[in-house]
């Protein structure tokens, strides 16, 4: 199986959700219903390898419903409404934050992760979940610019053709409100995360003028889209479209994670607290931390891994690719998205006019 096969964005169900009761070992005891063997994954778009679900079933002799999002709004709203009966998600560090406040999720019982042991204690007790109480780390990555190089031929150091009328109509901007305005204030020289009203005015403005230089707010196609030659920029997920570029050598496309700082993020597993099968939730989450099976995803989607061990397997190539773990001087002018409290009011209220 090839290295970068990725579950895309199709709703999957294993045929193994036809096996008998009586047939299975793994999944619960002998007196379980079959729910105690199913197994119901929410996770982003294009980010596992394709036969670590598979396999995971085989092992477990459970079936996995494997659903995809791609925006941290639609998780949430997912989750407020009790909808999917998800037993695993993956929130982002912004949707930690909101899911805890709306006590929307599980604790998880850390003696039944063996495998947690892997994780970088730098990313350990996030902001967000100091102790790591409901999050375990999955991967990490930063906002980036993907380019067609035999359509734009400057040199670009940051998010400025995404705003460069050469380009109208072949623009894509993230779907994501907090993202897009973060990294226009950054092109404007202005601090991502400023609620102070002048910014965010300018913000705005910027953003409407742009508005008619945009193809698409897309979240989650901008890679087929830019491999294909409909999009030259975008503004996207850096392992996304480093998936894109990867795919196919004779594609000319660039990823550039600006050197003037972008945000970054890391997305974490989690268990909905009406999480219907808690056990095999916690299965899921240590088998995702097994190191193998951390490399296989890493090397799928292209974005860090938090996982130490996973990370020393990794192909050189990959380890030290300053796309997918910038370096040092970048890191330090990137920044994480805050919790801006009810401050985050006045950026829906720009994405509003900006989306009407
Ligand atoms: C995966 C995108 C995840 C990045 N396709 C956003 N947190």
């Amino acid at each position: 199986m090839n290295d970068c096969a990725l579950i895309s964005r199709r709703r999957w169900l294993c045929a193994a959700a036809a096996l008998s009761a009586t047939s299975l070992g793994g999944c619960g005891n002998r007196s379980s219903t079959s729910s105690d063997r199913v197994l119901r994954v929410f996770n982003w778009s294009d980010y596992i390898h394709e036969d670590v679900i598979p396999e995971f079933e085989q092992r477990r002799q459970c079936s996995v419903v494997y659903d995809n999002y791609s925006s941290d709004a639609e998780l949430e709203t997912r989750l407020a409404t009790g909808g999917g009966g998800y037993d695993v998600v993956f929130p982002s560090d912004r949707a930690m934050a909101a899911l805890l406040a709306k006590d929307l999720l599980s604790p998880i019982d850390m003696a039944r992760l063996a495998n947690f042991r892997h994780l970088d204690a730098k990313f350990l007790s996030p902001p967000f979940d100091r102790g790591n109480h409901y999050s375990v780390p999955y991967f990490w990555g930063t906002v980036a610019v993907g380019l067609r190089t035999d359509k734009v031929t400057d040199t670009v150091h940051s998010f400025e053709p995404l705003f460069d009328p050469r380009y109208r109509g072949r623009i894509t901007m993230l779907d994501d409100l907090e993202n897009a305005v973060a990294a226009v204030l950054l092109h404007l020289g202005l601090p991502l995360n400023s609620v102070e009203p002048g910014d965010l005015a300018q913000a705005q403005r910027l953003l409407l003028a742009q508005k008619a230089l945009l193809q698409a707010y897309t979240s989650d196609a901008y890679k087929e889209r830019l491999y294909a030659g409909d999009a030259w920029v975008s503004l996207g997920w850096s392992g996304d479209l480093l998936q894109a570029a990867r795919l196919e050598p004779r594609v000319p496309l660039r990823v550039v994670v600006p050197k003037t700082g972008t945000m970054i993020w890391l997305d974490s597993m989690a268990i909905p607290r009406r999480a219907p099968n808690v056990e095999l939730a916690h299965a899921f989450i240590d088998y995702l931390l097994e190191p193998p099976v951390a490399l296989r995803n890493a090397t799928a989607v292209q974005y860090a891994t938090p996982n130490v061990a996973a990370q020393s397997l990794l192909p050189a190539a990959q380890r030290e690719d300053e796309s997918v773990y910038p370096p040092a001087a970048t890191l330090d002018r990137c920044a994480w998205l805050e919790n801006r409290g009810t401050d985050i009011e006045k950026i829906e209220a720009i994405w509003r006019q900006v989306r009407a």
